[in-house]
């Protein structure tokens, strides 16, 4: 930023423009802040609702193929001696599905989830960086793909999503099945952690005049917690993924016990991460769920203070679990003793939240429409999970069930539960804010009955099969077993998920082009998404709104206050300060560019033969510093440089 100059304009409050001049602002803000015309526009795109709405799709992309396969290995495991699938393939299936899930779905579905409303939520124009924005996204994209091209090619990742070593060390995982996982993890916490810094500036400097921190919306609390723990737990997994490529490439020993290296180091260090992941992809669906708890009782979540608090010593605490994956290693009792201790406090701020939400319920007038019905999905089925948690985080039940078909199961309840619930419940919620349409309410009813009903046939018989001892991971298993009967249920279960799969993706389709046009506000909102139109128009708002209260919309005066002094024909974003939000100075933000791609590519271009060859490590960055270049040249000699302006108090 260039030093502040004297102020120009001031932000100031003032009633609401005539129409007619209101019109004119909008053309010509619609003018400087829309994507430009066609595939150069989408590629150039720094636009914060286009590149979130482009993670969501791909992320969806990728939940369908983890689904695909998911199916395929439910399909082989229906009868014994089951050969659908054969062993190599199954093991490439389990490992992609798992870690397509967590890493190409879960975490950026989520992060997009913020980058999308985050900026509306807090009533700015865009995300602080725009263009490394676009980056992180091409990023993801490009390291999704790879490990994809890699499966179809029969060479995907075989040594599950946490990839022990030794198993997925140089000498027993000798292919370049491994390299691939482990440079797809670099790909997809690079993009993690740009989300992560996206979401802390835009929410710290640049909320809307008012909005001082204790009257932050809970979800952009969701965001902002969530952000600081992928800046805390994501650069581990990179640097572990890291090591391990170069174990492999280069013939490092970090994990190579014969000469002196640690394959419990590398458990430490996947599950540092691994644990706190979990907790990245639920704490936004807390916030997914306050918002729509809110709405649909027609009340301000209840103890805002208690549930900002609960999300931020889950947050704490979930970095003192890891270890709970790990009881089946030589561990010391004292230690196995702590982590169980601390795996079970974490309950307590989980169920200082439910109390509050379902306390909000109680005191509320509750509406059941769909974004509620799958609120209380999440409770039934999180809970479950969550239970089950509780018998693995105790040493002696959890070494009865550890590699048993136990754990799957858990995993299942608590993500589908804790994670796809909220999201679903978030989709119907804010799909009128994206697509200015509203999801057909038949079938969204309709598509929750049957994944409710789907996810406990699939999943429950996974508990009953660990206590019938089958172990995790097997491809098959003989008829004497007496896992037929079980297994088939599952599969049947599966089947149901995916109807309810498609009943969603057919309702989408149908209700993008059919569905009921939405207000600026059809569900009667608390937060200032719902002060703007429906889709989003590419500037956000007009004049930013100012905020006189925690509910930004129920507590607004019946004066329509907004903030002016921005220039409509530059984009400008107002910065504000980070505990009063008064404004502060104004600054430009860049315009459409191609940089971002050209870096990412060049990132590709570094990881990809990277695998092969040590020396991707020194073309690759070569590339990078010529997008850099792009990316930093100054631009036209017309154009104003970015520009800061303070404001005076
Ligand atoms: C949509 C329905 C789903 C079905 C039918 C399904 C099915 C399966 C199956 C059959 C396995 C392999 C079990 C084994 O052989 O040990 C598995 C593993 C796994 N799934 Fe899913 N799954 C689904 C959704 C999800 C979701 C939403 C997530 C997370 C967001 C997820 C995360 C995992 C993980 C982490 C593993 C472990 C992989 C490993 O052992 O390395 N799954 N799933
Ligand atoms: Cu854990």
């Amino acid at each position: 930023m260039t030093p502040a100059e004297p102020a120009l304009a001031a932000a100031s409050t003032a009633g609401a423009p005539s129409a007619a001049e209101d019109a004119k602002v909008r053309q010509t803000l619609e003018r400087t802040w829309r994507n430009p015309p066609g595939l150069w526009g989408w590629i150039t795109s720094v636009d914060h609702k286009s590149i979130a709405l482009r993670y969501i799709i791909t992320a969806l992309a990728f939940f369908l193929a983890a689904g695909i396969q998911a199916a395929l290995m439910r399909l082989q495991l229906a009868r014994p001696d089951g050969h659908v699938l054969s062993p190599d393939r199954y093991n490439q299936f389990f490992t992609t599905h798992g870690s397509t899930m967590m890493f190409l779905f879960a975490v950026p579905v989520m992060e997009a989830m913020g980058l999308f409303l985050v900026p509306l939520m807090i009533g700015t124009r865009n995300v602080a960086f725009p263009r490394l924005n676009a980056y992180g996204y091409w990023t993801y994209l490009i390291g999704g793909l790879f490990i994809y091209v890699y499966l179809f090619a029969n060479n995907g990742p075989d040594a599950g999503w946490f990839a022990y070593v030794p198993l997925s060390g140089p000498e027993f995982s000798p292919s370049k099945r491994v390299d691939v996982w482990a440079q797809m993890i670099t790909f997809t916490e690079i993009a993690a952690i740009v989300g992560a810094v996206e979401l802390i500036v835009t929410a710290f400097k640049q909320r809307a005049p008012g909005m001082s921190l204790d009257r932050v919306p809970l979800f952009v609390w969701a965001m902002v917690i969530t952000a600081f723990m992928v800046l805390f737990a994501m650069p581990v997994v990179a640097s572990a993924s890291m090591m391990l490529a170069m174990d492999r490439l280069v013939h490092t020993r970090f994990f190579d016990v014969t000469m002196g290296g640690d394959a419990i180091f590398w458990q430490h260090l996947y599950w540092f991460f691994g644990h706190p992941e979990v907790y990245i992809t639920f704490i936004p669906g807390l916030g997914i769920i306050s918002s729509i708890v809110a709405t649909f009782s027609r009340r301000p979540v209840f103890g805002y203070t208690a549930v900002v608090l609960s999300m931020i010593s889950v947050a704490f605490l979930s970095f003192g679990l890891w270890v709970h994956h790990m009881f089946a290693t030589p561990l010391p009792q004292l230690g196995q003793t702590f982590f169980t201790a601390a795996s079970a406090m974490i309950a307590i701020p989980t169920g200082i939240q439910l109390f509050c939400w379902i306390a909000t319920l109680w005191s509320g007038r509750p509406r059941l429409e769909v974004p509620l019905l799958y609120v209380l999905g999440f409770f039934v089925i999180f809970v479950l999970g969550g239970m089950t948690g509780l018998v693995l985080a105790s040493v002696p039940a959890d070494l009865q069930v550890t590699d048993t078909y136990f754990v799957p199961g858990h995993i299942h309840y608590v993500m589908l539960g804790g994670m796809v619930f909220p999201l679903l419940g978030g989709f119907h919620y804010w799909f009128p804010k994206a697509t200015g349409r509203l999801l057909h309410e038949g079938w969204a009813r309709v598509q929750f009955w049957l994944l409710v009903i789907g996810v406990n046939v699939t999943f429950f018989p996974f508990f009953l099969l660990a206590l019938k001892g089958m172990p995790r991971r097997v491809y098959t298993y003989p008829a004497e077993s007496g896992w037929g009967g079980l297994s088939l249920v599952a599969t049947l279960g599966a089947g149901l998920i995916a109807l309810s799969i498609l009943v969603f993706l057919g309702n989408v389709l149908w209700s993008l082009r059919r569905g009921r046009v939405a207000a600026a506000d059809p569900w009667g909102g608390e937060t200032l998404e719902w002060a703007t139109d429906s889709p989003a128009p590419p500037y956000n708002f007009a004049r930013l709104p100012v905020v006189r209260g925690r509910s930004a919309l129920w507590d607004a005066g019946p004066v329509h206050e907004v903030t002016t002094g921005l220039s409509d024909h530059r984009r400008e974003v107002l910065l504000t300060t980070m505990l009063d939000a008064v404004p502060d100075v104004r600054h430009t933000q860049p315009s459409p560019t191609v940089a971002p791609l050209l870096l990412a590519l060049a990132t590709g271009v570094t990881l990809v033969p990277g695998i092969y060859t040590a020396w991707a490590f020194v073309f690759g960055p070569a590339l990078a510093f010529l997008a850099l270049l792009v990316w930093a040249w100054p631009r036209g000699a017309g154009r104003a440089p970015p520009e800061v302006v303070e404001v005076p108090r």
